[in-house]
């Protein structure tokens, strides 16, 4: 009897600390063991030959197992059939998208087979995980021709535990990833950016001791900008055990005792922190150890809350000076793909006079936070729930919630986040306002520290442009899209007739409205496409907004042109959506120092 009560409690524990840890670990750069990223090889597979046999029935759902082109296999002998060879085959970059890389991928949707091998010795006292920071859409993992797993989801990052399936030599990692777009997904069909394929972004083998550090929050607490609180969980491990946070620049080394499910509370009081912000991106050296494990980070602290119509970051009000970006190197007509990359972009914003930036429509890289952490740009970030989302599907629900779940666990620690959005322009029902609803509840219960937005409509009645979606009770901000000189309105010069009525008094953080100009194309204001049109949309925008009184910021759409298949006109668009404030080639278009002009007014303003 007391043995098996006994047993049942080290079940439950065991769960317990299964149940603890949550997706990939913290911080994965610290853990490489090994980096997976440069040639891969590749089979394009529309027919998905390599997954299902000409039953349609999934060879890694059969009794073998095998079959598939996850097998990696090539024949010993001249009478052996096999139809596929990854040695023969080409190869791509990861990160990387295939479209922007091979010029018969540039419109492809469907199954590509990555295949990459690698030498290891892998350590017996080790625990290996392998990471993929993202791939889009789909993707079934499989290493030595054992499936791992399958995950959804084109920005965020997962990791399978791999020891087990380790060889000591060489072993082959093999990736189904598919990026057919399906109604019920996250986003669904319809969106206005290009559906770019692939292992976009690193693949590692990380490495840790068997109870290692999973998962920690250390940030300012919301309540008191002089304390530090946060915690830290283990996993592997079931017994407490102490473990510390050092700051040496503060002088703040504490020590805690973990509870049985791996997990410790912090809170440090420290009145000498240097906060974090733009104008002073202070990040400070954090060490984490446990008695078998140790991790280092950079993190920055910060308070951000509003008052009324201010946004208040450590406690002082800012306009946040923002502009939209994309995950997409114009050079390139392709995902981003290494820092530089990140830094051309985030240095474009910055010379554009800003303090912050929308990364739209879905996670960005994490390189990339941690780039506006060092860089001191203020970020929003947001999950792909984008347009009409199957609302009253639960497992698009449920899909939505991971990624935004999955989000906020990865970038929890970056003092640049100051605001998690759960959608864009999503369409008024009741389905919709109960499953935006619960996606904000649930950002508000895993962080208490950012404040949560989403990207709202307007409507209008004739020259009153009314923001009332009831969503916009729950957010913090009210934030909107607005086309006026461009989808509606009319031209630039007649858009001063408008005034907003919006129904909440909170911060007015305008988060898009802009005009396709073709970089170069010069005529007059009224000229559609041109850079003279999209300048005194620019004009007229800036003055139009300024007369919102709780304005406290905006993030036009958007730093750079980026590729769309919805952008279709032969001359001015040919698939680009051409409302960037840079160019394809980059070069910076008229209202790019319209934008500038105001901004380093509102910083004057605001100092
Ligand atoms: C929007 C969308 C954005 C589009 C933009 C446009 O409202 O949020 O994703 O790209 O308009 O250019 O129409």
């Amino acid at each position: 009897m007391i043995k098996a009560a006994l047993n049942l409690f080290i079940l439950v524990l065991l769960s317990y600390a299964a149940a603890g840890q949550s997706g990939p670990v913290q911080n994965n750069k610290a853990r490489v063991a090994l980096s997976l990223n440069g040639k891969w090889n590749y089979i394009v597979d529309p027919y998905e030959n390599g997954f299902y046999d000409y039953r349609r029935k999934a060879f890694d759902a059969s009794a073998s197992g095998k079959g598939g082109f996850f097998d990696d296999v090539t024949n010993t002998d001249q009478s052996e059939l096999i139809e596929y060879n990854f040695d023969y085959s080409p190869a791509l970059n990861v990160p990387g998208d295939w479209n922007s890389q091979v010029e018969k991928l540039e419109l492809y949707e469907g199954t590509v087979w990555y295949r990459k091998k690698f030498n290891m010795s892998p350590d017996k006292g080790k625990k290996y995980f392998l990471y993929f920071a993202a791939a889009n859409y789909e993707a079934h993992v499989y290493l030595n021709g054992k499936k791992l797993g399958v995950h959804k989801g084109g920005f965020t990052p997962f990791q399978f535990q791999i020891d087990k399936h380790l060889i000591n030599g060489e072993n082959s990692v093999v990736v189904k990833v598919d990026n057919t777009r399906k109604q019920d997904e996250i986003p669904t069909i319809n969106t206005d950016w290009w559906n770019y394929g692939g292992i976009t972004r690193d693949v590692f083998i990380t490495e840790t001791p068997q109870s290692y550090i999973a998962d920690y929050k250390i940030q300012l607490s919301a309540a008191d900008r002089g304390t530090i609180e946060g915690y830290i969980q283990l996993a592997g491990n079931t017994q407490t055990e102490n473990v510390k946070v050092q700051i040496p620049e503060l002088g703040i080394s504490l020590q805690v005792k973990t509870d049985a499910s791996g997990k410790a509370h912090i809170r440090i009081p420290s009145r000498k922190i240097s906060y974090w912000s733009p104008e002073n991106p202070k990040i400070y050296g954090v060490t984490i150890s446990s008695a078998s494990d140790q991790v280092h980070d950079r993190i920055g602290f910060k308070t951000i809350e509003t008052k009324g119509q201010d946004i208040l970051l450590n406690g002082k009000s800012v306009f946040l000076r923002g502009i939209s970006i994309h995950d997409e190197n114009p050079l390139l007509a392709g995902r981003l793909r290494s820092e530089g990359d990140m830094r051309m972009m985030l240095q474009w914003a910055k010379e554009l006079g800003c303090n912050y930036v929308r990364l739209a429509h879905y996670p960005h890289s994490e390189d990339m936070v941690r780039l506006a952490d060092e860089m001191g740009l203020m970020v929003w970030a947001e999950v792909p729930v984008y347009w009409t989302i199957s609302w009253d599907n639960p497992d698009t629900y449920n899909n939505a919630k991971q990624q935004l779940t999955d989000l906020i666990s990865r970038d929890k620690n970056r003092s640049s986040v100051i605001i998690w959005s759960v959608g864009n322009e999503t369409p008024l029902s009741e389905q919709r306002h109960a499953f935006m609803g619960n996606l904000i509840s649930h950002a508000r219960s895993l962080d208490n520290t950012r404040l949560i937005a989403a990207a709202l409509e307007v409507h209008r009645n004739g020259t009153e442009v009314i923001v009332d979606d009831p969503l916009g009770e729950k957010i913090d901000l009210v934030s909107f899209n607005e086309y006026a000189g461009w989808y509606w309105g009319g031209t630039p010069d007649e858009i001063g007739k408008y005034h907003f009525n919006i129904k909440y008094s909170k911060p007015v953080v305008v988060s898009e409205f802009g005009a396709d100009a073709l970089g170069g194309f010069y005529a007059d204001n009224k000229t559609k496409f041109s850079e003279e049109y999209q300048e005194a949309l620019y004009e007229s925008q800036i003055a139009l907004l300024s007369t919102i009184k709780g304005l406290r910021g905006m993030t036009p759409w958007i730093l750079a042109d980026f590729r769309s298949p919805r952008r279709q006109h032969p001359i001015y668009q040919n698939f680009w959506n051409r409302k960037g404030l840079i160019s394809e080639t980059g070069s910076k278009k008229k209202a790019f120092y319209t934008l500038k002009s105001f901004y380093s007014k509102k910083q004057e303003q605001y100092k």
